[in-house]
């Protein structure tokens, strides 16, 4: 590969980002047209149900006679099935470009290579894993959620110096710093759902809005098999769609549904159905309960967590965080630390 070659490729995964939060279920795709050594068209995929980015790239192309010495870079295999929007590949066999560059391939199981195998079948030079790694990170809610048919699952805790992530008779203490809760808003809507358990929604009683940042409000997810929690939460507060996940009945409510699930296997089914409902990613704000029983089941893809400097001496336990580091970030006086999974 050529150094221009990453370039190009490094461009069409910015082109993709540029759909961040417009496109879900649907994964972020960007699309470079480069005909000898200049960019003649960009694109990306801008909103669900909308054109694909390859359509848009086209598009943007004026003299569309230059296309058959062309090179696309696309940071996904072109569609080969008829979605909302016809097959990307049949519309790039049209113009018969010389080459196509492709990040990643793509999983649904739709395509799953048969873009790729339309486009080489056709006589098209196809070469496949230009910036992989960066693809795969920039739509791991997407592959997440087709793979492992479940939601992308991020666990986030805020921790003191000593290992304490709340006080013993769960008395409302603030452990991470005011950019760190600021952080989490702009966190909480980047996400399909925000998701915590009895004891957290009972005894922090929270809004999971986005306040003190700019975003849409999340899915609000709570689980309360008992039904212990009182009706004047604010989680109950009929203000964002709310699902409240229990053993015992089934009722839907303006904005707040009740959502009946087996007791045995419950975690299983309980994302299950989260995925029926396509949400792509979760948000667990806790508590302990609910963060050690997601990391004794293997079930989580990514930690954020907080570390302060302050101490409690006492209190409940933090969960131990697993995986590798990913990053350390310094936000004043917390540090914070993105552990993901080992693949
Ligand atoms: C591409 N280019 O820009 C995107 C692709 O219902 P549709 O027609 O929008 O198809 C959605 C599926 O197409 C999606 O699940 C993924 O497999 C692929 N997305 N493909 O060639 C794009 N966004
Ligand atoms: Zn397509």
């Amino acid at each position: 590969m050529e150094t221009q070659d990453i370039s190009y490729m490094r461009r069409a995964l910015d082109l993709a980002v540029l759909g961040r939060g417009k496109v879900s279920p649907n994964p972020m795709v960007g699309c470079l047209i480069v005909h000898k050594n200049q960019i003649i068209g960009e694109g990306y995929h801008q909103k669900y149900g909308e054109p694909h980015a390859e359509v848009n790239a086209i598009q943007a192309v004026q003299d569309k006679s230059l296309l058959p010495d062309s090179t696309f870079y696309v940071s996904l295999e072109p569609c080969s099935h008829y979605g909302k929007t016809p097959p990307c590949a049949d519309l790039l066999l049209k113009y018969q470009p010389k080459k196509v560059v492709i990040c990643n391939v793509d999983v649904n199981p739709l395509v799953a290579g048969k873009g790729i195998q339309k486009l080489r079948n056709a006589g098209i030079e196809v070469q496949v894993g230009l910036l992989e790694e960066e693809g795969k990170n920039l739509n791991k809610r997407f592959f997440t959620f087709i793979t492992k048919q479940r939601p992308y699952i991020i666990l986030k805790w805020a921790e003191t110096a000593d290992g304490f992530m709340a006080k013993e008779n769960h008395e409302p203490y603030w452990i991470s710093n005011e950019i760190s809760r600021m952080l989490v808003h702009k966190w909480r809507g980047e996400e399909d759902a925000i998701l915590v358990g009895t004891n957290t929604a009972l005894y922090d009683n929270p809004y999971l809005n986005v306040r003190s940042w700019t975003g849409r409000n999340p899915l609000r997810v709570v689980i309360d098999k008992d039904l212990k929690l009182p009706a004047d939460l604010h989680l109950f507060d009929r203000q964002q769609d709310t699902l409240c996940y229990n053993l015992h009945k089934q009722e839907v409510h303006e904005n707040l549904e009740y959502v009946k699930i087996k007791g045995e296997g419950f975690l299983h089914y309980f994302f299950q159905d989260l995925y029926f409902r396509k949400v792509q990613s979760i948000l667990i704000e806790g508590g302990a309960k609910v963060l050690h029983n997601l990391l004794e089941h293997d079930l989580w893809d990514e930690i954020r967590l907080f570390r302060s400097p302050l101490t409690f001496g006492k209190g409940i336990v933090a969960p131990r965080p697993q995986g590798k580091v990913f990053e350390v970030t310094q936000l004043g006086t917390d540090s914070l630390w993105i552990y993901r999974r080992n693949l």
